[in-house]
C-alpha cells in the first residue's frame, strides 16, 4: 500500500486528533518528508487536513471523501466487489465498459468524485459535479436472456432506496423506472447499459450506473434542473457517501444473488409513485395520458387510458400530470 492510502486511513480512524509529522513516520515506517508530501497530495486531492506547527497533522472530523478502505470498512462482504476511484472521469460507465471489454471479472467498481461527460438515458445529461456527488458503475456478467435485464435496473433502484433511507433516515420513493426521489424531486439516476453476444443470444455484461446527488452544489443546481433536482443530504457530514456506496453494494449484491426470486420487488412496489394517479405515458415519441394503476411482478406498470383500454409497459417514461 503507497504511503499515502496508508496515511488517510490512519487519519480516518483519528479524525479530528493531531497527529504529529514523527508518530506518523514512526506508524507507517517511512522518512517525515514522505509524510509531508503524502499530506500534502491528500490536501491536493480536496482532503481537510489541517496542519499546525508544534501540534501536527488533524483530518478534520466532517470531511466526506470518497476513498476505497473507507467504503470497505461499512461492507458486508468485503471481497465480492473491487474497487477503484478516481477524482474526476468522463463517465464511470465509459471507464467500465472499456475494462469489461479487456475482460474485467464481475464485481468490479469504479466510483469518481466527479464525471465530465456524465450520461443519463436517451443521450441525456447526468450533471455530476465535483465532490457532492456518487457516481458509480458496477461490471456484472449475469447469465441471463437479454429480456430480464431491467430486473437489474429495478433491483438496483430498491437497494439505492433503502441505502439511502438507512444512511439519511428519510424517505426515498422511487419514479418509474429507476429515478429515485426524496420530498418529490431527483437524487438519484441509474443507467444500465448491456453488451450483447449475438452468438450466445444473451448479455456478454451489463454496466450498472449509479448517479447520486449526496450534496447540493455550492453553486447550486443548474438552472434547467433546479426545479426537479435536489440532494440526499442537507448538510456535509463525515463518511456519508463513504457508507452510501457500501449501502448500495451490499444491498445490490444480496437482490442480485437472488435475481431469479425477485426478492427486490416488494421493496419496489411499496416505494412506487403516482400508483392511482393521474400521469402522462411517454414512449416513442408520443405523450398519452392515463391513470397509473399497478405494477406488476416484473415491474412493468399496468395504465388505464381515457377510452378505457389498459396497457402492460415496460418500457418508456412516466410524468404526473398537472391537475
Ligand atoms: P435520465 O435520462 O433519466 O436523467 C437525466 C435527466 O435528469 C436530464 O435530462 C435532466 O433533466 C435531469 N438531470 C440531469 N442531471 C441530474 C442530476 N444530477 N440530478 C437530478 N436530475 C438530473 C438517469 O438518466 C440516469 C443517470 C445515470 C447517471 C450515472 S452516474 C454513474 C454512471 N455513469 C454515467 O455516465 N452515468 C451513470
Amino acid at each position: 500500500m503507497a504511503v499515502k492510502d496508508k496515511l488517510i486511513e490512519l487519519f480516518d480512524s483519528n479524525r479530528g486528533k493531531f497527529l504529529s509529522g514523527e508518530e506518523i513516520a514512526g506508524t507507517l515506517g517511512c522518512s517525515r518528508n514522505a509524510v509531508w508530501k503524502a499530506v500534502k497530495t491528500l490536501q491536493e486531492n480536496g482532503y481537510n487536513i489541517s496542519a499546525v506547527t508544534n501540534k501536527g497533522y488533524c483530518l478534520e472530523e466532517s470531511t466526506d471523501i470518497l476513498f476505497c478502505s473507507g467504503i470497505k470498512k461499512y461492507l458486508d462482504d468485503k471481497n465480492k466487489f473491487d474497487i477503484k476511484i478516481y477524482k474526476s472521469l468522463e463517465s464511470t460507465n465509459l471507464t467500465l465498459r472499456d475494462f469489461a471489454n479487456e475482460g474485467a471479472k464481475e464485481g468490479l467498481v469504479v466510483i469518481s468524485g466527479q464525471q465530465t461527460k456524465g450520461r443519463g438515458r436517451l443521450g441525456r445529461p447526468f450533471f455530476s459535479p465535483s465532490d457532492t456527488g456518487l457516481y458509480m458503475s458496477i461490471l456484472l456478467r449475469p447469465e441471463m436472456v437479454a429480456g430480464d435485464a431491467l430486473k437489474i435496473t429495478t433491483a438496483a433502484a430498491v437497494a439505492v432506496a433503502e441505502a439511502i433511507e438507512k444512511v439519511s433516515g428519510e424517505k426515498a420513493e422511487i419514479k418509474w423506472v429507476n429515478d429515485i426521489y426524496m420530498s418529490g424531486k431527483k437524487v438519484c439516476g441509474i443507467l444500465t447499459e448491456a453488451s450483447f453476444n449475438m452468438e450466445i443470444g444473451g448479455l456478454e455484461y451489463a454496466v450498472l450506473g449509479i448517479g447520486i446527488n449526496a450534496y447540493r452544489p455550492e453553486e447550486n443546481f443548474p438552472e434547467e434542473i433546479r426545479s426537479v433536482a435536489d440532494a440526499v443530504f442537507s448538510e456535509r457530514k463525515s463518511d456519508m457517501r463513504n457508507r452510501l456506496a457500501a449501502e448500495i453494494l451490499s444491498g445490490f449484491g444480496k437482490y442480485y444473488d437472488e435475481l431469479a426470486k425477485n426478492t427486490f420487488y416488494n421493496g419496489y412496489k411499496s416505494r412506487l409513485m403516482w400508483i392511482g394517479e393521474e400521469i402522462n405515458v411517454i414512449h416513442a415519441g408520443k405523450t398519452v395520458p392515463a391513470t397509473l394503476l399497478d405494477c406488476d411482478k416484473d415491474c412493468r406498470i399496468i395504465v388505464e387510458y381515457e377510452n378505457g383500454e389498459k396497457e402492460t409497459i415496460s418500457s418508456g417514461e412516466i410524468s404526473i400530470r398537472k391537475r
